[in-house]
């Protein structure tokens, strides 16, 4: 395929965009009303496929753009528990089957107060591409449930998964639809989901889901993936302007599953993770996060990094009810949740001299923000290929299933390695392609869509 260059090329791209992609977009506004987290992601990537539309007019014709809009299904389902003295509860459980062009719908179920559909929506539009990206064969899902977790008992827990997949099971397959974890389900609630699957169905599917136990067909490296692709993606970036992650100062939001492993992978690589968060406010830590400490915190505790100042002692403080991105940094990593990094935080980093930025979690960065990054010329890589290490890996876990089989660590994570050169490579050289050279929310939403739009094209009019 060629692409044209040159002024003819950026007058075709802006004429694709105000006669396909505006009404488009007002079309998705219009049948998605109050769906706010949706309309962000879905202008995020319509805003960069001008030039592919340009280049390519049969996508135009095919309707690929309408077509990706709309999920290919949406569930909405109740899910009733009882809590621990027998009083009911009744939450809401989604999942949202966006596109199989690639393969199986794949993607997370989040568990946390805020999810509603516009939020699952968001994330399973955005996974359509990140999934792409990958290389692997996932088509693009997500789902959850407006759950609160925080402060039940395992009991509890288990008996709402249980609920939420004697509903969920008959929508799910190993060929059909492989949801993992995301905020609020982790190993536990993975293991309590398979087990009332197996239970429902009668069969032991292993590639049903991914995120299992490492006793029960799960993969070496699954939870550490997500968090270690993001730090091997930015470094990358670093590469390419021929610098590293050796002895920087990192920020990195959150403390959950995606932000441990980055801390873990950024401090083997030589550098200082000196702050992280949760929803209560942040921690510094000058002398760096110890990480143990961390860990048994938030992984064996379940509790705060409040709990994590206090036990440090003299070298950390907690800073309560804000963000960390005040804290001077080379390199800023959002591993918590979407919006939590608004133009005054970009403002804050930029002055603060960050060099590079990389979304551990999805939409972490205000549309503002981003473009504060892009116009100070900081390396910034949006999530749909910064955070693909974790479902890449998911993938390497159904391929383990499939076969039976179980690789060790090291081979895992080097296949990791090679999937995010990989993804950062394809960003680069699309971005340049299609004349954003260093553009890599360009790079990765037009090489994404590419990959899709090509799948759709072959696979006929459904
Ligand atoms: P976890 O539940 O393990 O951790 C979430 C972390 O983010 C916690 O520290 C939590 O703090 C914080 N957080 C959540 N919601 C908010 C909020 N509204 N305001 C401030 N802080 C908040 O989730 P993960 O680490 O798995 O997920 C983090 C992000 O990464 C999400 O955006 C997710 O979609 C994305 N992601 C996850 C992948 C995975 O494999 N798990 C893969 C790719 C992306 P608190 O405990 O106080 O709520
Ligand atoms: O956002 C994501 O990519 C995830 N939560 C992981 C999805 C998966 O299927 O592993």
């Amino acid at each position: 395929m060629s692409v044209s260059t040159g002024s003819a090329a950026s007058a075709n791209a802006s004429t694709a965009e105000s006669r396909v992609i505006e009404p488009l977009y007002a079309e998705v506004l219009r049948r998605n009303q109050g769906e706010t987290e949706f309309h962000q992601a879905v202008r995020e990537v319509l805003e960069t496929l001008g030039p592919v539309l340009a280049a390519r007019p049969e996508f135009v014709d095919a309707r690929i753009v309408e077509r990706l809009c709309e999920p290919e299904r949406q569930l909405i389902f109740r899910v009733p528990w009882s809590d621990d003295n027998g009083d009911i509860h009744v939450n809401r459980g989604f999942r949202v089957e966006f596109s199989s062009s690639l393969g199986p719908y794949k993607g997370g179920l989040r568990f946390h107060p805020s999810v509603n559909l516009g939020i699952v929506k968001f994330l399973g539009f955005e996974q359509i591409f990140k999934n792409a990206l990958t290389g692997m064969p996932i088509g693009g899902g997500k789902g959850g449930a407006d759950f609160d977790p925080k402060g039940r008992s395992d009991a509890e827990i288990m008996r709402f998964c249980q609920s939420f997949m004697t509903e969920l099971h008959r929508h799910l397959g190993e060929y059909t639809d492989v949801p993992a974890g995301d905020i609020g389900v982790g190993g536990r609630e993975i293991g309590y989901l398979f087990g009332q699957y197996k239970r429902i169905t009668n069969r032991y599917e292993s590639g049903v889901l991914t995120g299992k136990g490492l006793g029960w067909g799960g993969a070496q490296a699954r939870t550490e993936a997500t968090g270690y692709g993001c730090v091997m993606f930015t470094s990358e970036m670093l590469r390419v302007r021929g610098e590293s992650l050796e002895g920087r100062r990192i920020a990195v939001s959150g403390s959950g599953n995606v932000a441990v492993y980055a801390i873990e992978k950024a401090q083997q690589l030589g550098a200082t993770v000196v702050t992280c968060s949760d929803s209560g406010g942040h921690v510094v830590d000058e002398k760096g996060i110890d990480l143990g400490l961390l860990k048994e915190i938030k992984e064996r505790d379940r509790g705060r990094v409040s709990d994590y100042a206090e036990r440090r002692g003299g070298s950390a403080t907690f800073v309560p009810g804000k963000g960390p991105w005040t804290v001077p940094v080379d390199v800023a990593l959002p591993c918590a949740t979407q919006n939590e990094l608004d133009e005054e935080d970009a403002l804050a980093l930029v002055r603060n001299g960050v060099k590079a930025v990389a979304e551990g979690a999805n939409m972490p960065t205000s549309p503002g923000a981003v473009r504060v990054f892009q116009e100070a010329g900081v390396a910034f890589a949006p999530g749909k290929a910064a955070n693909a290490g974790g479902v890449a890996t998911s993938a390497l876990e159904m391929q383990q299933n499939a076969s039976r089989d179980s690789w060790s660590f090291a081979h895992t994570e080097a296949r990791l390695e090679e999937i995010m050169r990989h993804i950062h490579d394809s960003c680069h050289t699309t971005a340049e392609r299609y004349g954003s050279p260093g553009n890599y929310v360009v790079g990765a939403n037009i090489a994404g869509f590419e990959l899709v739009a090509e799948a759709m094209l072959a696979q006929g009019l459904i």
